[in-house]
């Protein structure tokens, strides 16, 4: 059953081009500027941080947040742009230096559920139930500083939390394995999509797949999709690539290995994704190297090499690859894949 596929990305991925060893390299783009881009390039979607949708959220009570992302809502209804998730930024402030919700300290755990809360305040006013946890800081720079059980326990009594605290979102984990801890909890979907089992709604409990995510933990991205798919838990997907174990590269979609791309849209579209509403988000990063101007391409090349690689799987001969994989001739259906792609 074929995919239907809308796209969607998040602000932060039309950036100034800063990187731990140097200085922004292009002047900011004003939030209002970027709203203006979306359409234009074919994107109907956008993915918010809690502080991407309430910059100041930290010095507003709830209800001025709930007001300021009210206001939000309008200005994206005026764009025609629907509001994808909502992410709390669990990373940046003091409170989470040693994570969110594993954290040492009692009080920084506190910081973090209530935070969340206000998450959730932001993604009701916008009008979505998806609540997206990339679990960033969760985990340790030295085992001894956690124990695992606990920590894990914790997350999973977060996630109850959430969901006491709106009985309408649903959570969709982002598993990363690293970065910016050298070894994070719940790194991949399989821990991901196990953490529902410590709720009572487990229903309510997906994830998000990011391409390079899946890479770093040294696993095919379109397998894991496949896993995901199968649990009924893929809700959305960040579709990037990555160049080999290293740090989060967010590359354009392909840009590294076009046949992994194409293994990821032919799953995505093979078992209907999107037909439940999900999107197609892109989590990618310009080149350091791109100039102003031709800063959004990234963007827009992501999107089109998407678009091609569908009309490449969907072009394909599945009475070929199946007679191909009756006689086990695989050689015949890795050249048949590899010369519809290279025709394409
Ligand atoms: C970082 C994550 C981040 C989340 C959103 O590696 O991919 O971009 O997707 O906070
Ligand atoms: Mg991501």
């Amino acid at each position: 059953m074929q995919g239907t596929f809308r796209f969607s990305f998040g602000p932060w991925n039309i950036h100034e081009g800063a990187d731990p060893f140097g200085p922004e390299v292009r002047r900011t783009i004003p939030f209002a500027k970027k709203l203006e881009s979306y359409k234009k390039m074919g994107f109907d979607g956008i993915q918010f941080h809690d502080d991407d949708a309430v910059p100041n959220l930290r010095n507003l009570s709830p209800t001025e947040i709930i007001r300021e992302a009210s206001a939000l809502k309008k200005v994206l209804d005026d764009h025609g742009l629907t509001p994808e998730f909502v992410a709390p930024r669990m990373w940046f402030v003091p409170e989470t230096i040693d994570g969110g919700y594993t954290n040492n300290c009692e009080k920084c755990r506190q910081y973090a559920i209530e935070r969340t809360k206000r998450t959730i305040d932001i993604a009701s006013a916008l009008g979505t139930r998806n609540i997206v946890l990339w679990l960033a800081r969760e985990g340790t720079y030295i085992r001894e500083a956690k124990d695992p059980v606990t920590a894990t326990e914790r997350i999973g009594e977060a996630l109850q939390i959430m969901l006491d605290y709106n009985k309408d979102i649903r959570i969709m984990i982002e598993s990363k394995p690293n970065e910016p801890m050298d070894h994070t909890y719940i790194p991949t979907i399989g821990h991901a999509i196990a953490m529902g089992l410590m709720t009572n709604a487990p229903e309510r409990v997906g994830c998000l797949i990011e391409t390079a995510h899946a890479l770093l933990a040294n696993l095919s991205p379109s397998d894991e999709m496949g896993f995901a798919l199968a649990h009924k838990k893929l809700w959305s997907v960040h579709l990037n690539d990555q160049n080999g174990l290293k740090f989060d590269q967010d590359l354009t979609f392909g840009a590294v290995d076009p046949r992994r791309a194409l293994n990821q849209v032919r799953v995505l579209d093979k078992h209907g994704f999107g037909n439940n509403g999900e999107w197609v988000g892109l989590d990618v990063k310009v080149m350091r190297t791109q100039k102003e101007g031709v800063d959004l391409k990234h963007l827009e090349y992501s999107r089109k090499i998407f678009l091609k690689l569908l009309e490449i799987s969907r072009s394909l001969d599945d009475a070929k690859i199946e007679q191909l994989t009756a006689e086990r001739d695989y050689e015949g259906l890795n050249y048949y894949i590899l010369n519809a792609m290279l025709k394409g």
